[in-house]
């Protein structure tokens, strides 16, 4: 039988990120994809593209779980993005209750086109409420000094620093990511499980940001622990995959380009 994977995301209709990245990132690396939305988010083209957020019903947030984890044996999930206090406090409460053997967290602090910090009352619940219950947390550049509490990370050193901080604080397996921000010409991420740090290095693919990357690892890792992977094995397969997701990017009318999983080969 084929290895479940649930996301708990929202919907980017475009299909550059949230739910829909992951449902093609499950499928393929050869897990059965099932996904919870969170919230529907829909791209203004009159408004430079910034965020329509909606957020579903926290009821029906906690029924599609109820639905899909009756249905299936699930022991992975992944986490994406919430967007509402209300939601986290559902979406913590369902994990609480069902003790996953692993919860990887993509700690959505903000998304593209988002003001930084014009949701600080959802961070901070993210921090409390989810990030205790998660197993393993891939952090971008900015989430990572959120998460850490540095002020600021400019170098692989500190991406390390910050890898460990967050470990130490959580109690929580730490794949922090460089991505372009970084200078050099390496996209560079770290993995840090509390014993081993390992440097995970690409060569840069340009040097701008595409839509969908970070939920792309996140779901990557989550397929990989599901079918019973490592969490550095699942770690490495994910930097495999979104480096060719990045490589056969799919262009739109938004400025940032999405990232495509399908041209990915083991
Ligand atoms: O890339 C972060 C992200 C995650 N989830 C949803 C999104 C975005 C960014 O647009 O829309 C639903």
């Amino acid at each position: 039988m084929t290895h479940v994977a649930l996301t708990i995301a929202g919907s980017e209709t475009t299909g550059g990120a949230g739910a829909q990245t992951d449902l093609k990132t499950f499928h393929q690396l050869g897990t059965f994809g099932t996904a919870a939305l969170t919230c529907i988010v829909s791209f203004d083209p009159k408004n430079d593209w910034g965020h329509r957020f909606v957020p579903v019903d926290p009821q029906v947030i906690a029924d599609q779980i109820e639905a899909t984890t009756t249905v299936h044996e699930i022991d992975t999930v992944k986490i994406g993005m919430l967007g509402t206090p209300a939601t986290i406090d559902t979406v913590a409460s369902s994990l609480a209750e069902r003790r996953f053997t692993n919860v990887v967290l993509d700690p959505v602090l903000i998304c593209k086109g988002q003001e930084p910090g014009a949701a600080l009352d959802t961070d901070n619940a993210l921090k409390e409420k989810i990030l205790p219950l998660a197993t393993f947390v891939t952090p971008n550049h900015f989430e990572a000094m959120t998460l850490s509490g540095m002020d600021s990370i400019e170098s692989v050193e500190d991406l390390t620093e910050a890898a460990r901080r967050i470990h130490d604080a959580y109690d929580v397996i730490v794949l922090a990511k460089g991505g372009v921000v970084l200078d050099g010409p390496e996209a560079v991420d770290v993995f840090h499980d509390g014993e081993q740090t390992v440097e995970l290095r690409s060569p840069k693919i340009g040097e701008h940001r595409v839509s969908g990357a970070g939920c792309t690892v996140a779901a990557a890792v989550t397929a990989e622990l599901a079918k019973g992977a490592t969490p550095l094995e699942a770690a490495r397969t994910a930097k495999a995959l979104v480096t060719s997701s990045i490589e056969n990017r799919q262009p739109g009318a938004t400025p940032f380009d999405a990232v495509y999983q399908g041209a990915y080969r083991a």
